[in-house]
């Protein structure tokens, strides 16, 4: 667990004084399934850090839309998120699970903060230069430009004392701390400055086929990517066929052997194991016995989420009632962080209703 990191001079009007501290962080309904990089990067931290924590988890629907989606599956795949969360352990009773979109504040804090965000600031992020990549920047959206401050905006309402994601989101955080740090000292110390939470050895899961690049639901080919949801038999077929390196050695060396490190990272998250330990193991036997033994290991992972996550699709309403709970309880800290920043730059109150 981390060390405190609340920066001494500032102090935040808390709106729960004595609550626990607090975490947050999203996923986006991209895909029909999570995948390993997003569950071991991330969603696993999640599931820890909601015991010591007040969490805070939503479904990044309106980071979605910064790339061309149906609405019809985008609607199905926010239930599906919201499902898998519920079946890897994020439990709707400690945790409020929300849908970004049902929460108007963060849209409203995104702007003000594209008010205090430098274009040359923005352009910066490599996300966007990654992403923009494939279609030419020209074709891609001023919200997938954007992006990173509409993030920012996701995290400063809630006064995270953690975000726990995984390394691609890193430069995302520091913008936000940037940002926070730039308000508060603009106008009035109003945000936390978060701290990321990123756990080293899992911080970028790669491609089974292309073990340099990192595994993700919008660019890996389907060989190369373990989505959660899939038949466990198809993902421990990608496990036995991913790409290995040279050699013939099972060494964790992610330059020389990006492959084989790869797989080491997930056995030793699976079985929570050293790699250490593992590298011992298998000293002297082939890359075939490694792959064999953690295919089993991803099935013996997968198929009882996987179970639990299709029984709770079952019962939609069930799963909007969560999503409803989890939004009021987000709205209510949301909407008070909104009135101190509207306050605060300057935006006239609305006149008291009259009741007419
Ligand atoms: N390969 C990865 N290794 C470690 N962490 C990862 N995360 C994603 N891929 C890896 C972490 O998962 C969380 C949720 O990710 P996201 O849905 O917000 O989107 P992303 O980071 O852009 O992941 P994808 O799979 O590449 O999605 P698409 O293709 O839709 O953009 C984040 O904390 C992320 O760090």
């Amino acid at each position: 667990m981390p060390s405190t990191t609340t920066s001494p001079e500032l102090t935040v009007p808390d709106v729960t004084v004595g609550a626990k501290p607090r975490v947050l962080s999203g996923i986006q309904p991209t895909a029909d399934s999570f995948h390993f990089g997003n569950y071991l990067g991330a969603l696993r931290q999640w599931v820890d850090l909601q015991r010591e924590y007040q969490p805070f988890f939503f479904i990044a629907d309106l980071h979605a839309i910064t790339v061309e989606q149906d609405p019809k599956v985008l609607r199905e795949r926010t239930l599906r998120a919201a499902a898998q969360l519920v079946a890897m352990g994020i439990d709707p009773a400690r945790s409020a699970i929300f849908v970004q979109s049902q929460i108007p504040a963060h849209a409203q804090l995104g702007w003000v903060l594209q008010c205090l965000t430098g274009f040359g600031e923005a352009r910066r992020m490599t996300q966007f230069k990654d992403k923009s990549a494939k279609g030419g920047e020209g074709a891609s959206s001023v919200g997938l430009f954007t992006y990173p401050v509409l993030q920012a905006a996701d995290i400063l309402l809630y006064r995270p004392h953690y975000v726990p994601v995984g390394e691609d989101q890193r430069q995302h955080l520091e913008l936000t701390r940037d940002l926070a740090q730039r308000f508060n000292h603009r106008y009035k110390k109003t945000f936390r400055l978060p701290e990321p939470y990123i756990l080293k050895a899992t911080a970028k899961i790669t491609d089974l086929q292309e073990p340099t690049a990192k595994m993700s639901k919008s660019s890996s080919s389907p060989a190369g990517i373990v989505e959660l949801l899939d038949d466990p038999q198809v993902n421990a077929k990608k496990i036995r066929s991913a790409v290995t390196d040279s050699g013939s050695e099972i060494r964790f060396d992610p330059d020389e052997k990006p492959g084989i490190s790869n797989l080491l990272t997930i056995y030793s998250a699976l079985s929570d194991r050293t790699v250490t330990d593992i590298e011992e193991e298998y000293a002297g036997r082939g890359y075939g016995e490694l792959k064999g033994d953690l295919a089993e290991l991803v099935v013996d992972f997968v198929t009882p989420f996987r179970d639990r996550a299709l029984e709770l699709l079952e019962d939609q309403q069930h799963l909007m009632d969560i999503l409803e709970t989890g939004r009021r309880q987000a709205a209510a800290i949301a909407e008070v962080t909104l009135r101190d920043v509207f306050q605060r730059v300057g935006f006239a109150a609305p006149a008291r209703s009259t009741g007419l």
